[in-house]
C-alpha cells in the first residue's frame, strides 16, 4: 500500500478535480503491474496496474489506495475492470468518500453489532462470547436448584439455551437431575459442556437420550467412568482450566458459552478464579468472589438491590421471587 501511495504521487497537482490514486497488483509476493491516476479524464489507476499485469492479474492480488469506482463517469467502473481481470482479491487503503461511490457502512451499526454478538467477540478475541448466569433469591442467597429460577423467568431460560452454543455446568450440579433443554419451537439444544468437579472418579451424569448424547462432552482432570453405552465424549485435561475449556469450545465452533452456577458456586470457584487470572472473567467474577462463604458454601450479594434494578431493566419479564442475574465477559 505504501508503493501505492509512492507511485500515485507521480501525479501530483495534475488530477484534481479527481484524486490522486495508485496500484500494485502482486502475485505470489511479486509485483506483477503498478499504475496510477495521471489525470482527470484518463484511465484510472486499477486499468493502468492491469495493463501492466496482462494475463498474470488472474488470481493476483490488486491493493488500491483508494476504494476502486463503480460507477461510469468519464471512464468506465474499475470494479468491473478487476473482475473481468480475474483478480483474486481487493486490498483498499481507503474508502472513497465521492457519495456516487463509497459503500455506505455503518448504517444501524450498533443494531447490527448487538445482532451478532457473540460471533464477533470470537472473531476479535479468539475467546467464546462467556455469560455467567447465577439465580438468586430474594434475600440474596444463590439457588441451589438447578433450573431454579429458570421456572419463574418462564421461558427466558429456554430462550438462553437456544441462544447460547454451550452451557457450562458442574458435574455435581447435574447428579440425579435431568439435562435442561430448550422448549423453543424448532430449539437447537446446546452442546452441555459438564465440568468433572466431584472428587472421585464417577461422574453421576443425568441420562441422555441418544441423540442428546452427542450434545454432551465431559471435561475433567483425570479418567471419569461414565455409561460407555451413552458414548459421551471426555476430554482429560492435566488441570481444569477455563482457558483449556474456552479453547476446545473455539475448535468446535461455539460463538457462545453460558456458564451456569445454579448453586454451584463452591464447585466452580477454582475454574472461575482461573479465569480472572488469565484474564478471561474480569469484572463479574472478582464482584462475586467476596460474597463466597466458604463455611456455610452460599454466596450472599450485598448489593443486590442495584443488580435487581439492573436485570429488571433488561429483563421485565421475569417476575418472582428468583432473580437472575447475568455477567458478560
Ligand atoms: C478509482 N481509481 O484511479 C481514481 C478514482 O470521471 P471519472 O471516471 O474519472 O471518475 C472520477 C471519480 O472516480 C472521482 O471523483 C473519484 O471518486 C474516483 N476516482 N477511482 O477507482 C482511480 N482516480
Ligand atoms: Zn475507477
Amino acid at each position: 500500500m505504501r508503493r501505492c501511495v509512492e507511485i500515485a504521487k507521480k501525479a501530483i497537482g495534475c488530477t484534481s478535480p479527481n484524486p490522486m490514486v495508485g496500484c500494485v497488483i502482486v502475485k505470489d509476493g511479486v509485483v506483477v503491474g503498478e499504475g496510477f491516476h495521471p489525470k482527470a479524464g484518463q484511465p484510472h489507476a486499477e486499468v493502468f496496474a492491469l495493463r501492466d499485469a496482462g494475463d498474470l492479474a488472474e488470481n493476483a492480488t490488486a491493493y488500491v489506495s483508494l476504494e476502486p469506482c463503480n460507477h461510469y463517469g468519464r471512464t468506465p467502473p474499475c470494479t468491473e475492470a478487476l473482475i473481468r481481470a480475474k483478480v483474486k482479491r481487493v486490498v483498499v487503503g481507503m474508502v472513497d468518500p465521492n457519495p456516487i461511490v463509497a459503500s455506505k457502512v455503518g448504517v444501524e451499526e450498533e443494531l447490527c453489532k448487538k445482532l451478532n454478538e457473540a460471533y464477533i467477540h470470537r472473531m476479535l478475541t479468539g475467546k467464546p462470547f462467556v455469560t455467567l448466569r447465577y439465580s438468586l433469591s430474594v434475600n440474596g442467597q444463590l439457588s441451589h436448584q438447578l433450573g431454579e429460577g429458570a421456572k419463574v423467568a418462564g421461558g427466558y431460560y429456554s430462550k438462553l439455551l437456544q441462544e447460547y452454543d454451550g452451557i457450562i455446568y458442574s458435574s455435581t450440579s447435574i447428579t440425579g437431575k435431568s439435562v435442561p433443554t430448550s422448549q423453543e419451537s424448532q430449539a437447537k439444544q446446546p452442546l452441555h459442556i459438564i465440568i468433572a468437579t466431584s472428587p472421585n472418579s464417577s461422574v453421576q451424569l443425568p441420562h441422555f437420550s441418544s441423540d442428546a448424547a452427542s450434545q454432551v462432552i465431559v471435561f475433567a482432570e483425570k479418567d471419569v467412568v461414565t455409561d460407555p453405552e451413552m458414548g459421551i465424549e471426555t476430554v482429560i485435561l492435566e488441570k481444569l482450566q477455563l482457558n483449556a475449556i474456552l479453547d476446545h469450545c473455539v475448535q468446535r465452533g461455539l460463538c457462545s458459552v453460558l456458564i451456569d452456577l445454579h448453586g454451584s458456586f463452591g464447585d466452580l470457584k477454582e475454574l472461575l478464579e482461573d479465569g480472572v487470572d488469565n484474564g478471561l472473567l474480569q469484572k463479574v467474577v472478582m464482584e462475586l468472589l467476596p460474597f463466597w462463604d466458604e463455611g456455610k458454601e452460599t454466596l450472599t450479594l450485598k448489593n443486590l438491590e442495584k443488580q435487581v434494578l439492573k436485570f429488571e431493566k433488561s429483563h421485565p419479564e421475569t417476575s418472582g421471587e428468583s432473580i437472575v442475574v447475568f455477567g458478560y465477559f
